[in-house]
């Protein structure tokens, strides 16, 4: 069979079946009833945008009906309900995801054509929210799109940033940040509830007061107030009927002016108080694994939590239940620790609001909330210190210190024998400038404490809270994350997606383990085939790509070799760059032996202030330039850095890949989700024994991924035996002009010590990655990888071995752990 048909279909629903029941009017009809009557515009002369915004509108009409059905069920079925914090949620464009999600492509894309647009063109022009750095945020929305998916009663809270994470240009080799005024046009995706408006407080001072029965009260007055103003974004599931939604709050400014300095003349500077108030929403921070001290950072963190727990207590109140019942109603979920103030929030609205006793109050924080821990960097493990944690939040910072005196108090009781303990794990640190540890915070204030992958949660328990595991043995868990196969195969890669409901049936799109069922037409020729021209189809497309963005021709029947993700040393591209300029060594140096042509992609953005991650990208962009214009090599290898990496490029870039690169050390990639989009599109991994990599071999079997390198107690222990990377230096030649091509102004002429912190890095700094203890392995495998590739057979098998293999990393099935494991929920569709 053609591929062509595959394409001609790209639009159509896979499963005209399964679509809901019409709506009374056509879609394209309610489109241009928006384009007149909610956008103001005349509807007789059509243009790309107005199509655009009246299909969104009749898109967004539609989910809210059924929106408002299911909140109503969610009431009146009283259902428990999960409430899903995360500072970053990255959901991706929404336009397609939405449509298939409705069964409305075909109509869509009807309405469109008929008016001489493209609904691929359309979908191109949208724009991004990039309200997340990476991983994290990521998963955050994948976790959306499953809970709907799935019917569960759940709301995602975050923060409806002004800026997303920053637009990243390449500017003669090096990183340049643009601002990301992703809302400069506005979005009808973003419904805001202007009236539910809830005030944030900061600063002010405690008061204390004896209560009737001669308790001790407190009340926190004064200080400054913001507003935080609801808005939601509508989240459907597939298929299903079911409407979710995710609550983003956005700072308002309490007081349009302040009075007095309004009428004392100040005009100025009583707006100006103003526009501080909304700084608190107005940027994402982009650092993805090292937090920021800042006061805003933690500003941003309260005042979403503070307007969430308000909102859930709200919802609460209205069904009149004893406030013990919070718990058996309630769930919260802590995406990492940027969060946990809830904590401490909610221990204060019970004490000094509602005036419940502390026993009381913390029984039913303990029984609420639980914890995500996604990072074991010691840097990244957030603290704020006691001084600016008593001047933002002084009741909170008393509240901490009341759960740390009675939490002491209990393990200094259980552990009479190990006077060492309190201090590891008391939620404060000692010494001159202490520091709340948030997630000993988050730890002792939930009742469940999960990692991400099976081997990052075993390190969780044997080193970075080993102490806690043995006060609170029954606390932690782990929860291997998810990819949602709606955006990760079925939306990004349409030919593959056609070809799979041809053979299975389209169950899998929504039951992932279905692909097991591909492991019997491995053996099937024409299967094979079609296979292989899905691929080549999904290569050629980015190929496109890459011609148009960087102007570098490449072969789409090259191993297209791709490391995408944010750039952080542990993360390693800088192994993948050495091993690129050794192949670039031995193709000049011997012309004659044939190779097979290699195309290594990378793409990812550095957090600005991490200088040696800039260094990296920019050393990537040299040597591409150097290699990309070299006529003796460049038929065999090209390097492209591809600009501005986000979601809409990785759904280009992930069904186009043959090699997947996941290369971390052992024992520093929590997880890791990148790793699961790959194999699910039939690339193969190239990766370490490190985060879920190592379950994923377990899933595709070892005969279909390539492990190297050394396994996470290997680095622990070659460490403490002493590693020297000046030994590996002397030793390997090969290594060795890499390594000094680099210290010399071999790809940047003239500039002898552009990459001087790199190799100091290396090799005097240590090698604190152990990069050079794992390059031969690398180097090896890629040997291997180079050799099966050519046996065009041999790896379209591995390919569909790897599809067949993932069901279990669909974030339906985190999903249904986590609602079954921790929350105690379930669906209500
Ligand atoms: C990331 C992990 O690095 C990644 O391995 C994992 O797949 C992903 O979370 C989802 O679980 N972690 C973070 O992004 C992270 O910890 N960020 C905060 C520390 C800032």
């Amino acid at each position: 069979k053609e591929v062509k048909d595959y394409l001609r279909l790209l639009d159509k629903p896979l499963d005209e079946s399964e679509a809901p029941e019409a709506r009374n009017s056509a879609l394209g009809e309610d489109a241009l009833w928006h384009v007149l009557y909610s956008l103001g515009q005349d509807n007789t002369h059509l243009t790309e945008r107005k199509c655009y915004w009246g299909l969104v509108l009749a898109v967004r009409d539609r989910m809210l009906e059924k929106w408002s059905e299911v909140q109503r069920r969610y009431y009146k079925n009283d259902d428990k309900r999960l409430y899903y914090l995360s500072l970053e949620f990255l959901p991706g464009k929404f336009l397609r995801g939405n449509l298939l999600a409705l069964g409305l492509e075909n109509e869509a894309h009807e309405f469109l054509r008929e008016r001489g647009f493209s609904l691929d063109e359309i979908i191109a022009k949208e724009c991004e929210p990039g309200l997340g750095n990476g991983g994290l945020g990521r998963l955050a929305s994948c976790y959306m799109d499953s809970m709907a998916t799935y019917g569960l009663p759940a709301y995602g809270y975050g923060i409806r940033y002004s800026y997303g994470l920053f637009r990243q240009e390449i500017r003669n080799g090096q990183q340049v940040e643009q601002p990301d005024n992703w809302l400069h046009e506005g979005t009808h995706w973003l419904i805001p509830r202007p009236y539910k408006l809830y005030p944030v407080r900061f600063y002010g001072t405690v008061y204390e007061w004896l209560d009737d029965n001669g308790i001790l009260r407190h009340d926190w007055r004064g200080g400054d107030l913001v507003m935080a103003m609801a808005n939601d974004v509508l989240v459907p599931g597939y298929r299903n009927g079911h409407v979710n939604s995710v609550r983003l709050w956005e700072a308002r400014p309490h007081k349009e002016f302040v009075l007095s300095s309004f009428n004392a003349g100040d005009y100025i500077g009583s707006v100006q108080e103003k526009i501080s108030d909304e700084n608190i929403s107005m940027v994402l921070y982009p650092s993805d694994d090292a937090p920021e001290g800042k006061t805003l950072r933690l500003k941003q963190q309260y005042f979403f939590v503070a307007a969430t727990m308000h909102d859930m207590v709200r919802r609460f109140k209205k069904l009149n239940k004893p406030w013990d019942q919070l718990p058996e109603k309630n769930v919260v979920q802590l995406n990492e620790t940027h969060p946990s103030i809830a904590i401490p929030e909610l221990m204060r609205i019970l004490l000094d609001e509602e005036l419940l006793s502390w026993e009381e109050a913390w029984y039913i924080c303990q029984k609420l909330f639980a914890y995500t821990n996604h990072t074991v960097l010691p840097e990244a493990l957030e603290t704020w210190t006691v001084e600016l944690m008593e001047q933002l939040l002084p009741r909170h910072m008393q509240i901490i210190y009341e759960i740390n005196r009675r939490f002491l108090e209990d393990v200094r009781l259980h552990f009479r024998d190990e006077p060492d303990l309190p201090s590891r794990v008391s939620l404060i640190t000692a010494g001159p400038e202490p520091r709340v540890r948030m997630s000993h915070l988050a730890i002792v204030g939930s009742f469940s404490v999960n990692g991400v992958s099976a081997l990052h949660t075993q390190i969780l328990r044997d080193r970075v809270f080993h102490d806690f595991i043995r006060i609170f043995p029954d606390r932690f868990n782990n929860k291997t994350n998810g990819v949602t196969p709606r955006r990760w195969l079925r939306q990004c890669n349409v030919p593959l997606s056609w070809l799979l409901s041809e053979h299975l049936g389209c169950g899998w799109v929504t039951d992932l383990n279905q692909l097991e069922k591909l492991r019997e037409l491995v053996d099937v020729e024409e299967f094979r085939h079609d296979w292989e021209q899905c691929r080549l189809t999904n290569k050629k497309r980015l190929a496109d790509y890459i011609e148009k963005m960087n102007g570098i021709t490449v072969n789409p029947h090259s191993i297209f070799d791709v490391q995408v993700k944010r750039f952080h040393e542990y993360k390693r591209q800088l192994l993948n760059i050495l091993h690129i300029i050794s192949l670039y060594n031995n193709i000049r140096k011997k012309p004659e032996v044939k190779m097979q042509p290699c195309t290594f992609i990378f793409g990812g953005k550095a957090a600005p202030s991490y200088r040696m991650a800039k260094d990296i990208i920019y050393l990537i962009n040299c040597v591409a330039r150097r290699v990309n214009s070299d006529p003796h090599t460049r038929n065999f290898l090209k390097v492209i850095f591809l600009a501005n990496y986000n979601v809409s490029l990785a759904q280009l870039l992930v069904p186009a890949t043959d090699v997947s690169e996941q290369i971390s050390t052992a024992g520093y990639e929590a997880s890791g989700t990148g790793n699961m989009k790959f194999a699910l599109n039939g690339a193969l991994t190239l990766g370490t024994r490190d985060g879920s990599n190592i379950e994923i071999a377990e899933r595709v079997g070892d005969g279909n991924i390539y492990l190297f390198g050394l396994c996470e107690q290997e680095v622990i222990d070659l460490r403490r035996r002493g590693y020297d990377p000046w030994d590996i230096y002397k030793n390997d030649s090969e290594l060795r002009e890499v390594l000094d091509m680099i210290n010399s102004d071999q790809f940047t002429p003239g500039d002898p010590t552009a990459f001087s912190s790199i190799f100091n890095s290396l090799l005097s700094g240590g090698d604190p990655f152990m990069i050079l203890a794992d390059y031969r392995a690398y180097v090896e495998a890629h040997k291997r990888i180079a050799h099966e590739y050519v046996d065009r057979e041999l790896w379209i098998k591995k390919s569909i071995m790897n599809t067949a293999g993932m069901g279990f990393f669909s974030s339906d099935r985190a999903i249904k752990e986590y609602s079954e494991g921790i929350w105690d929920i379930a669906p209500d569709v």
